[in-house]
């Protein structure tokens, strides 16, 4: 079994918190995406990370499929809730953190344009997204010590990727202690387990 990644991928480190807390043993390989030889066309069609490969016929993605995968690899300390209503619950908050990354990433990938092609009220209605969403995580949290009920989850998982990310690309636009701060107390609880340590992301 071997990861596909690239370091920045708030949705790749998702997968590999959870294979970490898990205790999945996964290859990793590190990837550019804009590299002509990029191996991930070759195993997810749509050409992005995560993708893990389970054989050389065989490949899952998105990060969703792919943790669920994990989740299931192993009966021991599920991420995902068994229970329906917990289950949705934990992965509602996953689709929203998810969706804010989305928003960053289309907010960057504007921002790489030269300024003149840039479009402002695109921009804009991205970033709407992203402070939206963040306001509904963090009312959602409230003084809760994690997302869902009392236990450690996904959706802890996929809101700690989401604030790290949001953190590396919006530096000094956003301050999380401020303005969300249930977030903030989540985010620096969840530094503290060696998953997210081992896999916090450096700016490229
Ligand atoms: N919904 C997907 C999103 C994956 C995604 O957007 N990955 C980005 C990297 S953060 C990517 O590979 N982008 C390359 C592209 O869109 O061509 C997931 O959860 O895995």
């Amino acid at each position: 079994m071997k990861l596909l990644y690239t370091n920045t991928s708030s949705y790749a480190r998702k997968v590999r918190i959870v294979a970490h807390e898990k205790h999945i043993a996964m290859a990793l390989q590190q990837v550019v995406l804009t590299d002509p030889d990029c191996p991930v066309k070759q195993y997810n069609p749509l050409g992005k990370v995560p993708v893990l490969i389970l054989s050389d016929t065989e490949s899952l993605y998105d990060s969703r499929v792919i943790v669920e995968y994990l989740d299931n690899c192993t009966p021991l300390a599920h991420l995902i809730p068994q229970e329906l209503s917990a289950k949705i619950k934990v992965r509602r908050w996953e689709s929203l953190a998810d969706g804010v990354c989305d928003a960053v990433v289309a907010v960057m990938l504007e921002q790489r344009k030269a300024e003149p092609a840039q479009d402002a009220a695109f921009m804009a209605k991205q970033m709407d997204k992203v402070s939206r969403g963040l306001t509904v995580l963090n009312d959602d949290l409230a003084n809760h010590e994690w997302c869902v009920g009392e236990a450690f989850s996904l959706a802890d998982i996929a809101v700690g990727c989401m604030l790290a990310y949001v953190n590396l690309r919006f530096v000094g636009v956003i301050n999380m202690a401020v303005d969300y701060p249930n977030l903030e107390r989540l985010h620096l609880a969840l530094l503290k387990r060696p998953s997210f340590k081992e896999t916090a992301p450096s700016p490229n």
